[in-house]
């Protein structure tokens, strides 16, 4: 990150009024949650997506599965807020417009102090059954952390198994929350995109939306990513760091953050 680039997406920032805040797993990897696809500490690293994140997985294995889960849920119940969470929650108080949209099936947006964010993957904490999709009760929190398998709870109403409420790969999107966030984008007047890879679709399509329609892209993102070419400008770097920055460019006078 230079200062130039932090100058001129800090102007883009002051001069938007319904920004987007769009945002991926390193949003929350300096709160300790693990990214899905980095090098080394990426969750796709150490498990197969294939053995863990389709719907054939759970029919499969479901014990396997919501083991798995019931871990990530505690990692992220211990998680606390980064500053890159409170620089979005920064800019929400400030442009009360600004809609964040997340990929992230982690609560820390909320505990960060913005708003609820439109979930395009989902939640670890809305758990629903697998045939009926009634929403379940999260089982009670153990003080250890669950570790391997761990036989689901059953469906209250039909009894069936009870599943994490993510969206794996091969299902839809929830139909409002990818409605809200095409609509988001395309009316937007700036995209801020946080910490994703691009890789993964059809959410990825969102900042492409927006850069379609003429809306500036800023990229926060330590590496290249397929948003590189439609970005008006990249801040290599953290969020945790490069968020705040930003903040304090677009609004130098304001204090108390
Ligand atoms: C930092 C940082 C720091 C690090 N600061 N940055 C078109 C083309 C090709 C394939 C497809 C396509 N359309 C659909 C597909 C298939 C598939 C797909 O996209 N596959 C590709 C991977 C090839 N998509 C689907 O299956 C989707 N469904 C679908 O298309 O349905 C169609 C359908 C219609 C009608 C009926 C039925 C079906 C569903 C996708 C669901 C994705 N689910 C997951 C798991 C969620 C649950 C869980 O948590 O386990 O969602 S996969 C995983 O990837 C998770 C994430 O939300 C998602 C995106 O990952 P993200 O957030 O970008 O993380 P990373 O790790 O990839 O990147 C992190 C980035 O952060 C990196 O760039 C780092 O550099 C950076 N970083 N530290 C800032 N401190
Ligand atoms: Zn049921």
């Amino acid at each position: 990150m230079t200062g130039p680039e932090l100058a001129e997406a800090g102007r883009l920032l002051a001069a938007a009024t319904r920004p987007v805040v769009f945002t991926g797993a390193g949003m929350s990897a300096e709160s300790g949650v693990p990214t899905f696809r980095d090098a080394r500490t990426g969750l796709w690293q150490r498990y197969d997506p294939a053995e863990l994140a389709t719907p054939a997985a759970f029919r499969a294995d479901p014990a396997l599965v919501w083991g798995w889960y019931e871990g990530r849920r505690h990692g992220v119940r211990r998680a606390e807020p980064n500053a890159g969470h409170r620089a979005v929650a920064a800019i929400q108080a400030r442009l009360p417009e600004t809609v964040v949209i997340t990929q992230n099936v982690d609560d820390l947006h909320e505990r960060g102090g913005a708003a609820a964010p439109v979930r395009l993957h989902g939640s670890l904490f809305a758990p629903r059954c697998a045939a009926c999709d009634h929403p379940a009760p999260l089982p009670d929190d153990t003080p250890e952390p669950p570790a391997g398998r761990l036989d689901p709870p059953a469906c209250a109403r039909c009894a069936a198994p009870v599943r994490p409420g993510v969206v794996w790969f091969g299902e839809a999107l929830p139909e409002a929350a990818l409605a809200a966030a095409v609509e988001a984008a395309a009316r937007c007047d700036l995209l801020l995109t946080v910490g994703t890879s691009a890789l993964v679709h059809p959410a990825a399509e969102v900042p492409l939306v927006a850069a379609r329609l003429g809306a500036p892209v800023v990229q926060v993102n330590p590496v290249e990513t397929p948003l590189d070419a439609v970005c008006a400008v990249n801040l290599r770097g953290p969020a945790g760091e490069v968020l705040p920055a930003l903040v304090r460019a677009a609004w130098p006078g304001d204090v108390g953050r």
